[in-house]
């Protein structure tokens, strides 16, 4: 696979790189990204419509399964060769991972700074006090219902630690990223729609601060025109071959 040029040139050039990822960096793992219909148990329900606070008070029991769903899912995979190609880069350059997603692939590929725009299905919260909840084993089959945990302190439910639609996102991470973003040489845009906000305005944000903005995505997307380069690839094929093209020794000081 060979890079092209304007990118490999914005990536040799780059300090400090800002990646933007979402649900295509971890598809080539096996997640399904949130578009794709989902499977099993969960093809007739839409991801949109369940996470939602509206789903959670209507039936958390529901909720709380297709959650542990996904916990199961996201540990039975691994990091692709994309999250891996961003730890190699950080060898080299200093690279901040913004991410939508609420997986762990990211950090369990070996990336440091990892920001999550949108939460995690690994930091359950209690619904009523906030306070952290431990989280359970999900069982060994997919089921329909399950019962929320109860908070230790409260016994309120306890809740997925995500940002759910027609939530706030949390203020230290929207900081963090949008600093990341104007400070940065060079963002890399990887895998995602660009259809929820305020993340899909992060492109734009980083334009209008001067930094130019590669898209990494095998199709065409509502950020395809706010980007300055398209590469039609994907994150487990494109990420590494740009590493690869950047000759990051695996002696290179940062
Ligand atoms: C907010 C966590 C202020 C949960 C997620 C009406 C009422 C209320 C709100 C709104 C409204 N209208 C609009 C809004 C705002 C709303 C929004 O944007 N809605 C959209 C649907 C229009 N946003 C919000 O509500 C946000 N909060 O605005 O607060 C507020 C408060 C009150 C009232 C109004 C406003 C909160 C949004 C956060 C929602 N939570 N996740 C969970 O995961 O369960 S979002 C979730 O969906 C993901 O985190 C991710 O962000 C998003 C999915 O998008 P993508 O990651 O882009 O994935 P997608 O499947 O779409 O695309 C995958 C891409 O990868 C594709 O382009 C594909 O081509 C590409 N791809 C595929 N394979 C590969 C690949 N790329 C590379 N390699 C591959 N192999
Ligand atoms: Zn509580």
């Amino acid at each position: 696979m060979n890079v092209p040029e304007p990118v490999l040139d914005l990536a040799r050039s780059a300090r400090r790189v800002a990646v933007l990822t979402g649900a295509g960096m971890s598809a080539e793992s096996g997640v399904p990204t949130f578009r794709d219909a989902q499977t099993g148990l969960w093809e007739n329900f839409d991801a949109t419509a369940l996470a939602t606070p509206a789903a959670w008070a209507d039936d958390p029991a529901t909720v709380w399964a297709w959650y542990q769903w996904r916990v199961a899912l996201v540990r039975r995979v691994q990091p692709n060769a994309g999250h891996r190609a961003l730890t190699d880069w950080a060898r080299a350059a200093h690279v901040q991972i913004v991410t939508q997603n609420v997986d762990d692939l990211h950090e369990r590929a070996g990336s440091h700074e990892v920001t999550h725009l949108h939460g995690s299905l690994f930091a359950p919260r209690c619904s009523r006090c906030e306070r952290a909840v431990d989280l359970p084993d999900p069982p060994e089959d997919p089921v329909a219902r399950l019962d929320p945990p109860s908070c230790p302190a409260c016994g309120g439910d306890g809740r997925p630690g995500v940002v759910w639609f027609g939530e706030m996102l949390p203020q230290d991470p929207w900081e963090t990223a949008t600093e990341s973003l104007r400070e940065a040489d060079l963002l890399l845009v990887v895998g995602t729609s660009g259809v929820v906000y305020p993340a899909a305005g992060l492109p734009s944000l980083a334009r209008s601060h001067g930094v130019p903005v590669v898209q990494i995505d095998p199709r065409e997307t509502d950020l395809s025109d706010q980007v300055d380069h398209a590469w039609r690839t994907t994150a487990a094929v494109g990420l590494p071959a740009l590493v690869d093209a950047l000759r990051i020794g695996t002696d290179t000081p940062r």
